[in-house]
């Protein structure tokens, strides 16, 4: 054999068995692309770290040392309903609401913060045991990040940590795992510092498709201080899916497209260009 067949022939080996191992794994991620299909505005103070619609209200958990706080908005009109703001030395993270309790979490205080949802006056505090990201619920149990791989189910009866999830698209790790969100069955979430969505079975742990939002927000609507894409709420009303990021004008509510034959996921989605404030998750 020359050497141009060898390397023809080791190529077709190698297209080979990675089309036998996406086979096997069943782990051929589908891509999507997005459509707008309506905005709200939203106030550009919010380092946005918890986005949650439960009936008929928006939550947003914002985050920043001696700036982090709760805010719950009527969200057909925008109206702020009410505000809670958090002990200056936690920076907030993710929130969700569960029952009658609202959960959120802290960066690196090793507390999961919980309040009444009726009021929004403290309630509790979980420990965990290091940091906390992104916050959704799946119905039964709470579901959080630490900014690795991994997503931890917790029981919020027991006040502990029930199962941890491994994250892999495509055969690998998936860190950098942000805001959450419950959407039929699946875990939505942003991953850090790019502007990707994935989708996660939560049997599993196996990225099933890819949002690409590149382009989401203009860049002539873009500041100085303006951050990553992060924030993903479901309203049970109508199924609407919204999405924001840091300190962003808008709510944006998107449809996916299927982007077939497009490039990679992760050549798809480069992070957004970086901007002058320092990036905390
Ligand atoms: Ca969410």
């Amino acid at each position: 054999m020359t050497t141009s067949k060898q390397h023809i022939a080791a190529r077709q080996l190698v297209a080979g068995l990675v089309l036998t191992l996406l086979g096997a794994t069943g782990q051929a991620t589908d891509l999507y692309g997005y459509r707008i299909v309506d905005k709200k505005p939203q106030s550009r103070d919010t380092f946005v770290q918890g986005l949650e619609i439960v009936d008929g209200q928006l939550y947003v958990s914002s985050g920043g040392y001696g700036e982090s706080r709760l805010r719950r908005f009527d969200f057909a009109s925008g109206e702020l309903d009410s505000e809670r703001g958090v002990n200056p030395r936690v920076f907030a993270e993710g929130l969700t609401v569960l029952g009658d309790k609202l959960y959120l979490l802290t960066w690196r205080s090793r507390n999961l913060l919980v309040y009444n949802r009726a009021d929004l006056t403290p309630a509790q505090r979980m420990q965990i045991p290091g940091e906390g990201w992104g916050l959704t619920n799946d119905g039964e149990q709470l579901i959080y990040g630490d900014g690795s791989d991994r997503l931890y189910f917790v029981s919020p009866g027991e006040h502990r940590i029930t199962r941890t999830l491994r994250v892999t698209e495509n055969g690998a790790p998936l860190s950098r795992l942000n805001e959450l969100e419950w959407i039929d069955g699946r875990i939505w979430a942003n991953i850090w510092q790019t502007d990707r969505i994935v989708i996660i079975d939560p049997a599993d742990g196996t990225v099933e498709a890819s949002v690409d939002l590149k382009g989401l927000l203009p860049v002539v609507e873009r500041r100085s201080d303006t951050d990553v894409l992060n924030g993903i709420a479901r309203n049970p009303a109508d199924g609407g899916i919204w999405v924001t990021g840091k300190n962003w004008p808008w709510l944006y509510r998107i449809e996916l497209v299927p982007a077939a034959g497009r490039e990679t996921p992760a050549d798809a989605a480069p992070a957004t260009p970086a901007s002058a404030a320092p990036h905390q998750p």
